[in-house]
């Protein structure tokens, strides 16, 4: 275990580049806001407490006075990577900040869950510092998540696939067949990430032209549309709902360690809950699905982030029917030498499932580390929980800290030396 976790801290050693972490050296050479958070944890666990407060600093300095937290910083003394911050155009947005350049869409809320773990790596005077520092930031995000992207009372509402974290995940398949968009409206763009990963790990070009379209749509309205139902692509989104969800239980938890008022926290994750439970659960799958605003229809999907929910402590979510699905449909017996099981993306039996092509698929380390959280809350996962954990650490030892993973045989796929996925290792092999 101390030879995995050293070489999960050479990985993030290596990442880092002064004020925070790039996902991977190549593939990824920017900030990225989700990636961010999970590597401050990750350093944190390491005993570098400090690094996880200069992340989340660093990534705050990209917020926009409207409280959007953007989902990319740009770091103008990288190698290449598309899209580019002028495809963006957010320099000429008013919110955006002036300091530095960033991308106008978001990524699923997880700074609050990682603000409140670093900080409990601090002294308690630091602490209370760095939640000082930390709180009105965070509410910012929180309160704009809420004002303008929980426009059905609850459900986070994702605009482009790349808001979800999870790009190209069969989640969209529909809503993105759906869209009024032809060819002659993408802007001519150009792919610098299949020079680093092979084209059968990666989105598929028809994917990546509908991204660039529906980004020039957001765009024109610089990313803060004055009627969303207007957009060609809204999605309540379970995953970024139950983040969101957590993230103000803990917000609720930094309010109370520096002395702010938390009940509308508590109030908005309860909220968040409740709509899950109404508009997104589907007892027959035993998950949580998404649903496509603009048909107006659940998206019959079996994906993990439909186990997501397992995360809140909500009384009316159906933990042992979701336990339930992950164990018939959404768990593979660790495919390495080595036991317990690791989580795909999408369900085996799920006719758009592929084992090896990014988020349609394979195991992502991140959705298994939030998973076995779930399962860790309450008494009746936690079984399940070590099993997980004991699936996923094998999968590293055996293929390293690879992007992703292909869940049949175990072979890692896409940027090696990954971040997130050394940091939550990182995590679980100091549980
Ligand atoms: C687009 C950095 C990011 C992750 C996302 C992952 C991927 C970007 C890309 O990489 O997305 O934002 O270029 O494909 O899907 O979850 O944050 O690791």
């Amino acid at each position: 275990m101390s030879d995995l976790l050293g070489r999960a801290g050479a990985v993030l050693d290596a990442n880092w580049v002064g004020q925070s972490t790039k996902p991977s050296a190549r593939l990824y050479p920017h900030q990225w806001s989700w990636d961010s958070a999970f590597a401050a944890i990750g350093n944190s666990v390491r005993g570098l407490p400090e690094r996880g407060v200069a992340e989340m600093q660093a990534l705050f300095r990209g917020q926009w006075s409207n409280g959007l937290l953007p989902h990319m910083i740009f770091d103008t003394t990288a190698a290449d990577y598309r899209p580019s911050p002028s495809v963006w155009g957010t320099a000429e947005v008013t919110e955006a900040p002036d300091a530095v350049l960033t991308s106008g869409m978001i990524q699923p809320a997880v700074h609050a869950l990682a603000i409140r773990l670093v900080g409990e790596s601090l002294e308690p005077s630091e602490r209370r510092k760095f939640y000082s520092h930390c709180f009105e930031p965070l509410r910012a995000w929180h309160d704009y998540l809420w004002r303008e992207r929980s426009t059905d009372g609850g459900l986070v509402e994702v605009w482009h696939p790349w808001e979800s974290g999870m790009d190209n995940s069969p989640l969209w398949d529909s809503a993105l067949d759906g869209l009024a968009w032809s060819a002659h409206e993408v802007p001519a763009y150009e792919r610098v990430d299949t020079a680093h990963a092979p084209e059968h790990v990666r989105p598929t070009t028809s994917d990546y032209d509908r991204y660039m379209w529906l980004l020039g749509v957001l765009r024109d309205y610089d990313y803060q549309p004055e009627r969303p139902q207007d957009l060609p692509f809204r999605v309540s989104d379970v995953l970024s709902t139950s983040i969101a969800a957590l993230a103000d239980l803990e917000l609720a938890h930094i309010a109370d360690f520096v002395g702010a008022p938390s009940s509308e926290f508590h109030d908005r994750a309860r909220q968040r809950g409740d709509r899950l439970v109404e508009e997104c659960w589907d007892g027959d799958s035993g998950t949580f699905l998404n649903i496509d605003r603009v048909a107006g229809e659940p998206i019959a999907v079996i994906a993990a982030s439909g186990l997501l929910p397992l995360l809140l402590p909500h009384p009316a979510i159906d933990r042992a029917s979701m336990i339930t699905a992950l164990q018939n449909s959404l768990s593979v017996s660790t495919p390495v030498s080595g036991k317990g099981f690791v989580v795909p993306t999408v369900a085996p039996s799920d006719p758009a499932f592929e084992a090896e092509r990014y988020w349609r698929g394979p195991v992502w380390i991140n959705l298994c580390w939030l998973i076995e959280r779930g399962l860790r809350s309450k008494a009746d996962g936690r079984d399940l929980a070590d099993e997980l954990r004991s699936g996923v650490l094998s999968l590293a030892k055996s293929s390293g800290f690879r992007e992703y993973f292909n869940p049949h045989t175990g072979e890692g796929l896409g940027a090696r030396d990954f971040s997130w996925s050394a940091a939550l290792v990182a995590d679980l092999v100091s549980r």
